[in-house]
């Protein structure tokens, strides 16, 4: 298993061969999810399987992207627009892709992210009412790669900003109302309805122990279709 930090930068595309890259696995779902604290267990079970493991996040991931991050969820920034805000998360996301993602992928490793695009048809799109075409044109741009596995972590609002909630300080996008984080549920929802063979839904108001048993079937059911030895 191998985090990586500061990882090369890559001057261009990096073009996998179907046969021999990684795969692609996404984290998703509301604040409170759960998602941080699933990482680890993902990071565990493919490790346990001899994969290795490049674990990273959204926005962030390279130290662009975790520069972003911090302005993107600076409460002090109240000013972002929702244009603004789409382009912040595509911008750290074309670094990501390029600098960490492709390469990894492309060099037999297996990248798991605590979010991605999704997060943006979500949040942008859902939450501020951006344009699904813009954000589906930024991702064609950018970010192509698609995930080969998406676990959404589904919670009601009103449970996951509690949990949110219950660890002190928000960030500036925490802070929106229920209202903004019932759109962002709504359209993650939708998504994982149109695309079952890419999306499971792990039903996240359960204890956390349900939950990782939940998220370890889908996980050992996906390497067993992927062909990985158990
Ligand atoms: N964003 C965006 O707008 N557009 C984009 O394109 C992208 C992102 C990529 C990133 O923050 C923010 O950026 C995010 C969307 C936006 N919005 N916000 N804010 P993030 O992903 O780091 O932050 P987050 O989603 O707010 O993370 P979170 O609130 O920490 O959620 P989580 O990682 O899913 O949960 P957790 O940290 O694992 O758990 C939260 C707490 O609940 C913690 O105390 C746990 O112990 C507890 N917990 C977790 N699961 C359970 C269960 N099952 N039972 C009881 N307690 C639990």
């Amino acid at each position: 298993m191998t985090t990586i930090d500061s990882p090369d930068r890559a001057p261009a595309r990096v073009a996998a061969d179907p046969a021999t890259r990684g795969r692609f696995i996404t984290l998703e779902g509301g604040e409170g999810a759960g998602k941080s604290t699933l990482l680890a267990l993902v990071r565990e079970r493919l490790a346990a399987r001899g994969i290795d493991v490049v674990l990273t996040r959204e926005p962030g991931g390279t130290p662009l992207g975790e520069a972003v991050r911090a302005l993107v969820l600076d409460p002090a920034q109240r000013g972002i627009r929702a244009e603004s805000e789409l382009l912040l998360v595509f911008a750290a996301r074309a670094q990501h892709v390029r600098e960490l993602i492709e390469p990894a992928l492309a060099a037999g490793r297996w990248v798991v992210s605590d979010r991605y695009t999704d997060a943006s048809y979500a949040y942008q799109g859902g939450g501020r009412g951006q344009p699904i075409e813009r954000i589906a044109a930024l991702e064609a741009w950018v970010a192509p790669i698609r995930p080969d596995l998406s676990l959404l972590l589904d919670l009601p609002v009103a449970q996951g900003l509690a949990r949110a909630g219950a660890r002190g300080a928000t960030d500036r996008i925490e802070a929106e109302d229920a209202a903004f984080f019932e759109r962002v549920r709504a359209v993650y929802r939708e998504r994982a309805a149109a695309e079952p063979g890419r999306f499971r839904i792990i039903d996240a108001s359960q204890p956390l122990a349900a939950v990782c048993a939940a998220a370890a079937t889908q996980l050992d059911a996906f390497l067993d279709l992927a062909g990985v030895a158990a």
